[in-house]
């Protein structure tokens, strides 16, 4: 039940990243995968990186928040690959800003590419999937769907409200066979989060870095690997039962108070 054989795969964002990692496993789960990318030259080193994992993935090039670029994207894929069954809404960008020293604009780009483009990918797949009486979506949340911090007041309210987004998918579509779950990555080692794991100029850890090990029970960032499992169990027949769910693959961290510091 966890086999994705015939199932097209669409993971937006996935030429690198969590993104990719996800792709990657569902390929090897038997998922037909297609990605895009803002940029040619991303999309093809990400053609390049699948293909040296021995997977042969379609790449296009597509800004998620440009409407007119997501639909006529999705009707490409469908013409030249198939309709796709599995979604996953994982391109996403962070501005990390004192919101008090965020223009409006930073705090709407977050917002379009974060919460907005979800729902510009979402609806365009939805009517196919209707048709085809099943479809999967996977919202890529955070642990800011329920967490606040300092700098990220645009990135918590995106995916803040792309939980409720899953949620209310889930509600209007759930009676047509389409599930719409989430997950929520905890503390992920990838480009995105680099600057956060950075090394000092006296060679010490990053602050952050030390404090998010704090934060997790498992003391360590996590892999993006470590996400494979839940993105196939959320793509597969053996979630059919399971709609309007965050998982979140956190380590712990919603849990846990923090280790005290020695
Ligand atoms: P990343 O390394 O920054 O990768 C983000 C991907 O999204 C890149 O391929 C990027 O392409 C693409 N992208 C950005 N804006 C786009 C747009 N308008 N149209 C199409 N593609 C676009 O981020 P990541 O760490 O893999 O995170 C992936 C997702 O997981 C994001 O939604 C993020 O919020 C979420 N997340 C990450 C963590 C973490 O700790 N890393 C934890 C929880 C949730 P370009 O390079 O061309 O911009
Ligand atoms: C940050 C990080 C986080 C992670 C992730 C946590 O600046 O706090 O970028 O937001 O990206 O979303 O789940």
């Amino acid at each position: 039940m966890f086999r994705l054989d015939g199932k097209v795969a669409l993971v937006t964002g996935a030429s690198y990243g969590i993104g990719f990692a996800i792709a990657k496993g569902l390929a090897n789960a038997g998922a037909k995968v297609v990605f895009n990318d803002i940029k040619q030259e991303l999309v093809d080193k990400g053609i390049e990186a699948y293909k040296a994992e021995g997977i042969d993935a379609k790449g296009y090039v597509c800004d998620v928040t440009d409407e007119d670029a997501v639909n006529a994207m999705v009707a490409k894929i469908e013409a030249e690959v198939g309709v796709i069954d599995i979604l996953v809404n994982n391109a996403g960008i962070i501005k990390r800003i004192p919101m008090h020293e965020m223009t409006a604009a930073e705090f709407r780009q977050v917002i379009d590419v974060d919460l907005n483009a979800p729902f510009i990918v979402s609806k365009a797949v939805i009517p196919s999937m209707l048709k085809k009486g099943a479809g999967k979506i996977i919202n890529i949340c955070s642990m800011m769907s329920e967490l606040g911090r300092e700098t990220v007041s645009a990135y918590a309210a995106a995916k803040g409200g792309l939980k409720m987004l899953t949620r209310n998918i889930c509600s209007e579509y759930g009676e047509f066979n389409i599930q719409c779950n989430g997950i929520g990555p905890g503390y992920i080692a990838t480009p995105q989060t680099a600057p956060l794991r950075e090394k000092q100029p006296d060679g010490s850890r990053h602050p952050f870095d030390s404090f998010i090990c704090a934060k997790t029970p498992a003391g360590r960032w996590l892999d993006p690997e470590e996400l494979v499992g839940p993105a196939v169990f959320l793509a597969s027949e053996a979630s059919n039962a399971v709609n309007g769910h965050i998982l979140y693959v956190d380590g712990g961290i919603l849990a846990y108070i923090g280790k005290q510091p020695k």
